[in-house]
């Protein structure tokens, strides 16, 4: 009889593991080959446990990985790249139009959300973790948005999270994707808890044996002293707010080119092998994003993602990231001609 309950609550499609824990969902992703980069199969799971979870009662949801380097790398965007090699559009919308459902589901879901960052998280892992109540950094934790590095643009609601960020935080995370320790992710409001990575496995476990105690007190009490001191964001931020502030792409050049120290001149160089097209739509996506709510920008960034992934600049940051690795990618000239005042691209055909 108890083996029926145990097994009725656990689901497994192979890449993801969903079950009910004392009263707390959990959900681990577990494609650790790909570093948990997400499959259209995979986010259907997610979002399915979740829309089943809803309204029965649980005290919180927990959203982990099985893998001991990474969090979530973000999409399966490899396969998108593949899709647009083939001229398979509706593969791809399938998968972006169910991870920004399933980001939206996270924003507004009314069970505590929590996930237990512990590794690598970029792209697609913040989309699944920062819409959440509670995102638990480990000292491993590395987060970024780096889709500029691929031709691609901050997506799953960054136009959102990122043009929130206080100064010009967002702008400079999404155009450099710029990696953040935890230390940094705590001090932008990215993370909200720091517990130690022996630490962090037990949150499900100690949330079920504490059924009466906040979430937000499980979480201090098994944390750590916050390392948000040591954060290198805190330490530029004088500089990521003049030079990011700026509003163009050329004049934000013209401040870090000014601009003296190793940090400016680093970050310059940076910029300077990033993907002109994926900056110059990123800027735009930030400033439009600010005005509007999560659901705005969600569907414009589904709308961006329909022209961007058939673009030079997606093909080829794709094979020069993941692909061929070279990590040499030979940039295009820009298709992207701007936003429309709904947020609309577009396109040079
Ligand atoms: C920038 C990115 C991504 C990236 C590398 C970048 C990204 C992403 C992956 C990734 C990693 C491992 C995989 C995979 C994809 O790499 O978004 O399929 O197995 O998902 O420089 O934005």
């Amino acid at each position: 009889m108890s083996d029926l309950v145990a097994t009725a609550t656990v689901q497994n499609t192979g890449t993801v593991r969903t079950e009910i824990r004392g009263g707390i969902g959990v959900i681990t992703l577990d494609r650790v080959t790909a570093l948990n980069a997400l499959t259209t199969e995979m986010v259907e799971a997610i979002d399915a446990a979740l829309a089943e979870w809803e309204n029965t009662g649980l005290r919180a949801v927990v959203l982990d990985s099985a893998s001991p380097k990474a969090f979530c790398a973000g999409g399966d965007i490899r396969a998108v790249q593949e899709n647009s090699l083939a001229g398979d559009r509706e593969a791809s919308e399938r998968f972006f139009s169910t991870e920004y459902r399933l980001n939206a589901r996270i924003a507004g879901y009314p069970v505590p959300f929590i996930s237990l960052i512990d590794g690598i998280c970029m792209g697609g892992g913040m989309g699944l973790s920062v819409h959440g109540a509670f995102r638990v950094v480990s000292r491993n934790a590395t987060l970024s948005m780096p889709e500029t590095r691929i031709g691609f643009f901050p997506d799953i609601g960054a136009s959102y999270f990122l043009s929130r960020l206080p100064g010009a935080l967002g702008v400079y995370l999404g155009l450099t994707g710029a990696r953040m320790s935890a230390a940094d992710a705590l001090y932008t409001g990215l993370a909200t808890h720091f517990i130690d990575s022996e630490s962090i496995q037990l949150v499900p476990a100690t949330l079920a044996d504490h059924p009466h105690r906040p979430v937000e007190e499980i979480l201090r009490a098994l944390g750590s002293p916050s390392p948000v001191a040591d954060s290198a964001l805190a330490e530029h931020r004088g500089q990521i707010d003049w030079c990011f502030s700026a509003d163009t792409l050329a004049e934000i050049d013209e401040r870090l080119a000014a601009t003296a120290g190793d940090w400016a001149a680093t970050t310059r160089e940076t910029l300077s092998r990033l993907s002109p097209q994926s900056l110059q739509l990123t800027l735009e996506l930030l400033a439009w994003g600010k005005q509007r709510t999560l659901r705005e920008c969600l569907d414009a960034e589904l709308a961006l993602t329909r022209g961007v992934i058939r673009t030079p600049d997606f093909i080829e940051g794709i094979r020069a990231a993941l692909v061929d690795k070279d990590r040499n990618p030979q940039w295009a000239a820009s298709r992207f001609l701007g936003l429309d005042g709904d947020g609309r691209p577009r396109w040079m055909h």
